[in-house]
């Protein structure tokens, strides 16, 4: 089977004005779908590593054959990440502004409430060295954890990242997802993230996570 680019689960003009209906045009329409055709260009006569979803791709890239391996871990993570990151936002106003229920309760214990996680993961992802996402996960005691991984990596990609887990929560800090709105201002893009998270998505994958 190939893999083929998802559509988004809003309309383009949908996260403005914190996120512009042009960058998410261009980085839906050209980045991340150029991902989704180079990931199955990589896996053209291999077909038998790919998977139903993305996500049950990533835990087998350390074990793929050394001709391909580099060019499915590029394209299929960062196809994984871009998929995701859809998933992470919803239209401004809508729904829940903050974590509901287990999950806020557990981010008050992780990080001392709610201000000081956004803090916290606000700097981690803005502090990020070059191209990366920003990531709060589960981790394998199923304890909160927040960090910044380089360009395609994520922690569903065991054997080849430190921190693996259950992503809860991503956000994209590539050039791409920012730079035509907010230039080189990468705070402005992280602060303005905020208003676009889809935190009743985050709290459900919580507790589907907990269960
Ligand atoms: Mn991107």
């Amino acid at each position: 089977m190939a893999y083929s680019l998802p559509d988004l689960p809003y309309d383009f003009a949908a996260l403005e004005p914190h996120i512009d209906e042009q960058t998410l045009r261009i980085h839906h329409g050209k980045h991340h779908n150029k991902y989704v055709t180079k990931l199955n260009a990589a896996l053209e006569g291999n077909e038998k590593y790919a998977t139903q979803n993305i996500e049950d791709l990533m835990p087998t890239l350390a074990k793929l054959p050394d001709d391909i391996r580099t060019a499915v871990q590029r394209n299929g993570g960062q196809h994984c990440n871009h998929s995701f990151y859809w998933q992470c936002m919803r239209p401004a106003g809508q729904g829940n502004a903050e974590p509901t229920g287990p999950l806020a309760k557990a981010i008050d214990d992780t990080f001392g409430g709610f201000a000081k996680f956004k803090e916290k993961f606000t700097g981690t992802a803005g502090g990020c060295f070059g191209s990366g996402w920003g990531w709060l996960y589960l981790d394998q005691k199923k304890e909160l954890a927040v960090t910044a991984m380089s360009n395609e990596y994520n922690p569903l990609m065991e054997g080849l990242v430190s921190e693996t887990g259950t992503p809860l929560l991503v956000v994209d800090v590539w050039e791409h997802a920012y730079y035509l709105k907010y230039q080189n201002r990468r705070p402005e893009y992280l602060e303005a993230f905020w208003n676009v998270v889809d935190w009743d998505q985050v709290s459900q994958r919580y507790d589907q996570a907990m269960s």
